[in-house]
């Protein structure tokens, strides 16, 4: 088997047939001809395998189902507009009222509030075990159990392979958005998760530049989501995103290295500043999930949490970041922060949320491709300023 670089290079591609083409065409088309009435009647039929219409399937988008497919050693991916489409395609087709869905928190605001607004208003119970050993919460009717990690925002660690013995041996399916590890670091299906989740958006696409999401693993379940969670609610992923998204990929190894090494320096500075609380970075010992990524995770990502005390600090030391843009949304090349407690987060409850570490000073960030150096000198600056407030 090749090795991840080669495979995110390699892997979903193969000279275009007509003209022989490198690079992957951007097939920009909603339809395709099947020629004759015959033809037509086996291709719906399923008798013959070929394109039909471009929210079912592409060969742009194909190539990356199977470029992923590949990263994360799952047998077939599917591929969706959205991380949010994928988690919806995937909820909607695995889960009917009376199933119970639990999971181990926290999660992106955006997962928590589909859950609790939306498939909980289907008659779906939501259960929260972060706090609570994980085989206590599991009952009769649990068909579902969703874990992030590292999550959204506070960084916790999950040990995806305690999950998925748990959930083996109850005969429940579980499922592991990996959007923060992605492939380069984790691998969630070789640990024995059922499906992998992503929200290609952020490290996969690298660039910032697109929207992109995807749902991983056994062929027979993702067959099942692209029949109906794509088929019926119609969240495919446009040919041109997927085009950048191939691109993005090719590098995403290198691009995860690179962003954990900056991470890991960035939150050394942090943890050895007088005006930061905490730090919430895997790969620091100090991390309560540390002995837990080290064995799951290659290196430990690109994503810092910081705690500074108050909504004030935080505010002061966000407007006098230079490098690190204000903005939502994780994973590109250029550094990003979010006060995830006003913006990602805002719509979790309060009780949730500072239960979570959701506080009113929990700074996010997302350290891209910058030199470290420049990024540690932009956050010293920045907490000069969130110190000389604390002082009074
Ligand atoms: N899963 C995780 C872990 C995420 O962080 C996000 C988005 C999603 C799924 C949803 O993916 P999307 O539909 O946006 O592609 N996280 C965001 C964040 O932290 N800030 O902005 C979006």
């Amino acid at each position: 088997m090749p090795r991840l670089r080669t495979l995110a290079v390699h892997a979903g591609q193969r000279p275009e047939p007509h003209t022989g083409a490198l690079a992957q065409p951007i097939f920009q088309t909603s339809t395709f001809v099947y020629g004759d009435f015959e033809r037509g009647r086996r291709l719906f039929a399923g008798e013959e395998a070929g394109y039909l219409y471009t929210r079912i399937q592409n060969p742009t988008t194909r190539a990356f189902e199977e470029k992923l497919a590949a990263l994360e050693g799952g047998e077939d991916a599917v591929a969706f507009t959205s991380g949010m489409a994928a988690i919806a395609a995937l909820a909607f087709t695995l889960l009917k009222p009376g199933d119970e869905l639990v999971y181990l928190g926290p999660l992106y605001g955006g997962t928590e509030g589909f859950f609790y607004d939306t498939l909980a208003r289907f008659g779906i119970r939501i259960t929260d075990a972060t706090e609570r050993p994980l085989a206590e919460a599991l009952g009769p009717d649990t068909r579902l159990i969703y874990v992030e990690t590292p999550a959204n925002p506070t960084l916790r660690v999950h040990d995806l392979a305690e999950v998925a013995r748990l959930a083996r041996a109850r005969g429940i399916r579980s499922v592991a958005d990996n959007t923060f590890a992605t492939p380069a670091l984790t691998r969630p299906l070789e640990l024995g998760i059922d499906l992998v989740v992503h929200s290609a958006t952020k490290y996969l696409s690298g660039h910032g530049d697109t929207l992109g999401g995807a749902v991983v693993g056994p062929a027979e379940l993702v067959d099942e989501i692209r029949a109906e969670g794509l088929r019926h609610l119609g969240g495919a992923q446009s040919p041109f995103d997927a085009f950048l998204l191939l691109r993005g990929m090719k590098t995403l190894v290198l691009r995860m290295e690179a962003h954990s090494e900056g991470a890991m320096r960035v939150a050394r500075f942090l943890e050895g500043h007088p005006a930061v609380r905490r730090v919430y970075y895997p790969g620091l010992e100090s991390h309560p999930g540390h002995a837990v990524a080290a064995r799951q995770m290659r290196a430990f990502g690109g994503m810092v949490a910081l705690e500074l005390g108050s909504e004030a600090a935080a505010r002061a030391f966000l407007d006098r970041l230079r490098y690190f843009a204000q903005a939502v949304s994780l994973g590109d090349v250029d550094s990003l922060a979010t006060h995830p407690y006003s913006t990602t987060h805002q719509l979790v409850s309060e009780e949730v949320r500072l239960r979570q570490g959701v506080t009113p000073g929990l700074v996010r960030l997302s350290v891209g491709l910058e030199d470290p150096e420049d990024l540690i000198e932009d956050l010293e600056r920045a907490l000069a300023r969130a110190a000389a407030l604390e002082a009074g």
